[in-house]
Parts: structure tokens; sequence; C-alpha cells
């Protein structure tokens, strides 16, 4: 049972909620309601985000690439650097960096995560004897540290627009449709041993690590969603496509894929004002990952055409640079109004850009890891994050403005509790297990970086 002074029910403030939550849900939701002995008690509750987008094992090279090297850097030479980095990842490392990146996660307040996992085979490419060999790693991680875990599967086939070929890193990437098929069947059982909240989702990876072929035949055999997708984030990426298939990516995609609420096209950061329109049409959800879109220069994101055009969005951490719920949303609302020379961008209409960011968060992280959260009600899954409205940082604000505070004002640590489908491991702002998981990880890191 749970007990908060303050609760986010419907997109308002409840004073005195009880929480009841049996099988990971929540079955009783009282408000006005009085404390009793054995509650867990809490200042102020909010549904926990869904973080959509993550490749876990990025987070170990986080720090690293911030050097200027001769020449010009950009999203393409932070690739190299990270493709030759992942090859000397064994399955033991993913495991203990995703262990790490999911305490974080939990820390931050997300309750949930998009793993986009690509990272299938051995250095070289030869396969691991079992297919889903690091996809059970990520399982494994997940249900140690308690996140819920939407496993979305790759198919990354060539190297670049029109079927170049993979070279060097991405060879352990690499699969025929023939052979993800095998992987996604034993994805499925690794699944069926994972916490019952476990969902497994597709992913071609991109346009460019694809084709329009493989992809028709991929959705007629595994059609159900999610199926997330990484679509225009680079211009030289919209270039390349426009190229190959003659229409800019997002477009191509209107015209040839059946999009509609199963899809999650992360990144969509170039679009025109069809596209934008099109796409928001079609009921998908936009992954976005500011603080990774602004690190490797990708360009800000539209929002608000995008909201204007009554479309859905997410956040996700992506490379994992940092992983910070509230900076990732105070990014998403500042390369706003870099964007646009404007301040409280992110809301349609009038009233609190953190709520609004927050909320609209909430359900489309929701939607698009397919899992049943991002509110507080009876039937919804518990996950759940507790913020200490006493904090310095808070303490001056009225209770419309505590989510503002918290993104725009403070940070991580007003965070006390998170609960993942009823699982408390945040207490006290730490993770149950973060003093392990960090110990795994240093050992991880010392012998990944002593012998460089
Ligand atoms: C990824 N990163 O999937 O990790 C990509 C780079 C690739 C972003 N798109 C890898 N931010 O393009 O092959
Ligand atoms: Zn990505």
């Amino acid at each position: 049972m749970i007990f908060a002074k303050r609760a986010l029910i419907d997109g308002r403030w409840s004073e005195n909620a009880r929480l009841t939550i049996a099988e990971g849900q929540i079955t009783v939701l009282e408000t006005g309601a009085a404390a009793l002995a054995g509650d867990t008690l809490v200042d102020t509750l909010l549904p926990a985000l869904a973080n959509l987008h993550s490749h876990s094992f990025q987070r170990a090279m986080a720090g690293m690439t911030e050097h200027r090297a001769a020449g010009r850097d950009s999203f393409w030479t932070w690739r190299e650097m990270m493709y030759r980095f992942l090859g000397r990842l064994t399955p033991e490392m993913v495991e203990a960096i995703a262990a790490l990146v999911f305490v974080e996660m939990l820390e931050a307040g997300y309750a949930s995560v998009g793993e986009f996992h690509y990272l299938h085979h051995q250095s070289g490419g030869t396969p691991y004897d079992r297919p889903a060999e690091l996809s059970l790693r990520i399982m494994e991680a997940a249900s140690a540290t308690g996140i819920g875990l939407t496993h979305l599967s790759v198919l990354y086939s060539y190297g670049g627009a029109g079927k170049a070929p993979l070279a060097g890193g991405q060879l352990r990437f690499a699969n025929t449709l023939e052979s993800y098929l095998e992987l996604i069947e034993d994805v499925r059982l690794g699944a069926k041993a994972a916490p019952h909240d476990t969902i497994v989702g597709i992913a071609p990876h991109s346009l460019r690590a694809t084709t329009p072929e493989d992809l028709t035949a991929l959705l007629a055999i595994v059609g159900d969603g999610p199926i997330h997708m990484h679509i225009a984030e680079q211009p030289k990426e919209v270039d390349d496509i426009t190229t190959w298939l003659g229409t800019r990516p997002v477009a191509w995609a209107l015209d040839n894929l059946p999009l509609d609420h199963r899809w999650c096209m992360i990144h969509a950061t170039h679009m025109n004002d069809a596209e934008t329109a099109g796409l928001a049409r079609s009921g998908a959800v936009v992954g976005l990952c500011p603080i990774t879109e602004a690190n490797l220069g990708d360009g800000p994101f539209n929002g608000r055409s995008w909201l204007a055009a009554g479309g859905a969005f997410g956040i996700g951490s992506d490379s994992n640079v940092r992983i910070s719920l509230s900076e990732e949303l105070r990014t998403l609302e500042y390369s706003q109004r870099l964007r646009h020379l404007e301040r409280n961008v992110m809301v349609a209409d009038v009233g609190s850009v953190g709520l609004h960011l927050y909320q609209g968060a909430a359900h489309g992280g929701a939607q698009a890891l397919r899992r049943n959260c991002g509110a507080i009600a009876v039937g919804k899954l518990a996950d759940l994050v507790a913020i200490d409205s006493t904090h310095p940082a808070l303490c001056a604000l009225d209770a419309d403005q505590i989510v503002d505070g918290f993104i725009f004002a403070g940070s991580d640590t007003i965070i006390t509790d998170v609960w993942s489908a009823g699982r408390h491991q945040v207490r006290g702002g730490r993770h149950i297990a973060r003093e392990a998981v960090h110990r795994r990880w240093r050992k991880v890191a010392h012998s990944l970086f002593t012998a460089r």
C-alpha cells in the first residue's frame, strides 16, 4: 500500500491518495483517504515515465567522444568510434553495462525502457550458440534491476542506403530476414521466463539498414507491434534515402508502410510540413531523444508544428551519454526555445510546460512500448515515481508549479521512490541494488579500458 500526500490523477492533483497494488497493477485508488499503519508514505506521486529508446551498451563510452579531432566531428565520426568500441564487448560486459544503465534509469524516474537491441553476434559477425545470447543478457539485466522491459529486436542488414554492405563493427548486427526470424523466435522463448510485464517488439533499424522488400516481408510475418524504427535523424540520411528511393524518408514511410499506433518513429528530426502533418495523422508516436540529438549534432525536432498537428511523442535516452529524465524533458523544451526564439513552446494551448511535457511523454511512452502504464489509475501497472516537494528546489512552489520545478529548476535528486509494475526498486533516492551493480560495472570498466 502506498500513501501519497498528493498524486497526479487524471491530469490533476488529488490530496491524500492511497493505492493498493496487486500483481503489479493498481487495484484500488482512494483519494481524501487516511494513511494506515504499514503504508509506504511518500510526498508527491506521479506516473513514472517510459524511456522509449535506449542502446544500453553505449553508456560505457559516455564522455569518451567529446574530444575534437582534426577535421570536422559529426554524427558519422561519432558512429565510427562507437563501432570500434563495441568490438570489445563480451556478453558479460553487455549484461553489466545494461544493469548499470537500468539502475540509473530507475533512479532518474523511468520505470520501463524500450531497449533497441542490435548487437547480436560476436566480433567479426560469428553468431553465438544461441542466436538470442545478447538479448537474453539484456533481459537478465532488466529482471535483476526490476525495470520493465520492452525488448525491441533489431533487423540491421545493410551498411547504408541502397544495400551498401555491412562493414567493420556493423558485422555484429548482421541478419538476413531469415536469420532474424530465428532470432526473434529465440528472444520470445527467452521472454517466457522473464517477468510478466516483459514485451517483445520488432525494430527494422532504419530505412538505410533494410530494404523496402524486407520491410514488407517482415511486416507480413510479425505485424503485431510495437514496431520501432530510426527515421530522418541526420540531413545526410535524408539525402541518401532521397537519392535511393526518390522521396524523403518520412514521406516514403507514409506512402509505403502501414503506419499507425503500433509504430514509434525514432528522431523524425528532419521533416517538412507535409511529413509532419502526415506522420501526426498516422497515429504513430515520435520518439524524441533530445540529449542525444543535441550531443550528436542532429538538430532540433520541430515540436511546435508537431503539437499543432496533434502528434504524440515520448522520450528516450538513446546513446545514454547522460541518463536524466528531468534533463531530457528540459532539453526538449529548450531546443524548441532556441529554434523558435520563444518561451513555453511545448504546450499546444495554455498551461504548465512541465506538466504538458510530462503527461505527453507519459502517454506517448506507454503507447510506444505497448505498456499498460502512463497514468495513476485502477487497472494500470503500478509504474510510479515519488518526488519530495519539500526539497529546496520545490518548497516555494504551489502544486501547479511542482512539475515545472522538477523539470526546469530541480534535478533527479528530488526523486525519493520509484516502482516498476509494483516493484519498489528505488528507496530514499537509491536503487536497492545500486552498490552491487556499480561494483560489477567498475570491474568491467577496468577490464575494458586498461588494455587500451
Ligand atoms: C544507433 N545511433 O542505432 O545506435 C545509431 C547509430 C547506426 C543513432 N541513430 C548506429 N543515434 O546508425 O548504425
Ligand atoms: Zn537510436
